[in-house]
């Protein structure tokens, strides 16, 4: 057995040889960044392998979630989820807006749509779901409330990349959709991160705004900010996406093991997936329940123990963190299920170099 640390996540890096002629290409045109031949054709092969038609690139997810709330001239309060990584939250405390916890669908985790009807008041102007662990939102029934009430719909897609939903990408949803590229992902280009637009105005808009404002020398149309993805990430992203195929299915297959085997193991529960849709399998989160014989935590220390660090993701909820939890809709009273489920989840290890052994090993913990 290997006694390498485990992490719950770790990049695929393809061969370094295979990114010397890119950097030669960068060396080359001396274009570094702005916009260069690298970032064209990345946003290019994106739309392609994605299916979608518009891409702005984004130097992370959080610049990209916070210039999509901007594009969108978002204002007053924004209905979301508490249960997410914390730079959903925190990209509308950067635009000056009010979050407003609404609890999530104890079965898919995702913002439940039954509950936002609730939390919609006269200065409401947009929701911001997430497809949490790249499991597809309930978009039908969000964009309907939407409709009823003309609210803007952003998604942070964040985990969601090269999601189907049977219909087409999960990214057409909403209003924009957003992406993160950041080493964790399943598609990375070191740091890096998109909005998927609707059409070709908006696009141009949100490139004006991720570039300060500038649509030629001497004009500025809007308060920008720098968001522009630079070459050497772009160039990234270009060979990862060369990889991606085979990243997704080693994840499937590490997917599969852990389905098969953990099933009938008495206290964890599996979040299953719907099945018309098509994953990236991009996190395996269990839930560790009260007839398991260890806590959540308990279970968690124990695997670090022997080297895996596995992640509660997402524990605390964003609400629980300070600057929220003060607020009306982060009580624990108003939030049940996704206070149940982060004091439960716990994220196993998955990665194309996650090898078997590995493998072997957290199951073997988790089942002892
Ligand atoms: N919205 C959602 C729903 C998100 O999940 C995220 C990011 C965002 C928005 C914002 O997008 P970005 O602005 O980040 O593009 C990680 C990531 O930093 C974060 O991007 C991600 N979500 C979040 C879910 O996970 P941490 O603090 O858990 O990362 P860290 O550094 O502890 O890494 C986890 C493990 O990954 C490490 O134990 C080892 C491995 N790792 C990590 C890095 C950075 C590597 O092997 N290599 C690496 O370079 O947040």
């Amino acid at each position: 057995m290997s006694s390498e640390p485990v992490y719950v996540t770790q990049p695929h890096l393809p061969p370094l040889e295979e990114f010397i002629p890119y950097l030669e290409e960068i060396w080359q045109s001396k274009t570094l960044t702005n916009g260069g031949p690298m970032h064209q054709a990345l946003e290019q092969a994106l739309c392609d392998y994605l299916g979608v038609e518009h891409i702005a690139l984004f130097n992370n997810g959080t610049t990209a979630l916070l210039t999509a709330l901007q594009a969108l001239r978002v204002t007053g309060e924004v209905i979301t989820t508490p249960y997410s990584f914390v730079a959903t939250a925190h990209s509308l405390l950067w635009n000056g807006l009010t979050p407003v916890f609404v609890d999530i669908d104890p079965q898919t985790f995702n913002l439940d749509p039954a509950k936002i009807e609730a939390a919609i008041t006269p200065r409401t102007t947009a929701i911001m779901p997430v497809h949490c662990y790249g499991n597809p939102c309930d978009v039908e029934a969000i964009q309907k409330i939407a409709d009823n009430y003309n609210l803007n719909v952003i998604y942070d897609a964040a985990h969601a990349f090269g999601v189907n939903d049977g219909g087409g990408s999960v990214l057409r949803h909403g209003d924009l959709s957003v992406l993160s590229f950041h080493a964790t992902k399943v598609f990375n280009t070191f740091e890096g991160g998109a909005i998927v637009c609707p059409d070709a105005k908006t696009k141009k808009h949100i490139d004006h705004l991720k570039n300060f404002g500038f649509v030629d020398e001497v004009t500025v149309v809007a308060s920008g900010i720098n968001g522009k993805m630079s070459e050497i990430n772009a160039a990234f992203g270009l060979l990862q996406l060369k990889h991606i195929d085979q990243v997704i299915a080693r994840r499937r297959d590490i997917d599969r093991l852990y389905r098969e085997e953990l099933k009938s193991v008495k206290g964890i529960r599996i979040l299953e997936q719907p099945v018309h849709v098509t994953s990236n399998y991009s996190y395996f989160p269990i839930l560790v329940e009260p007839d398991y014989h260890l806590s959540r935590d308990d279970l968690y220390q124990k695997l670090r123990d022997h080297n895996v660090f596995a992640r509660r993701y997402f524990y605390p909820l964003i609400s629980e963190f300070p600057m929220y939890r003060g607020m009306p809709s982060a009580s624990a009273s108003n939030l049940p299920s996704s206070r149940r489920i982060a004091y439960k989840v716990l994220c196993l290890p998955i990665y194309p170099g996650l090898n078997a052994n590995d493998v072997d090993k957290i199951l073997s913990i988790v089942k002892k």
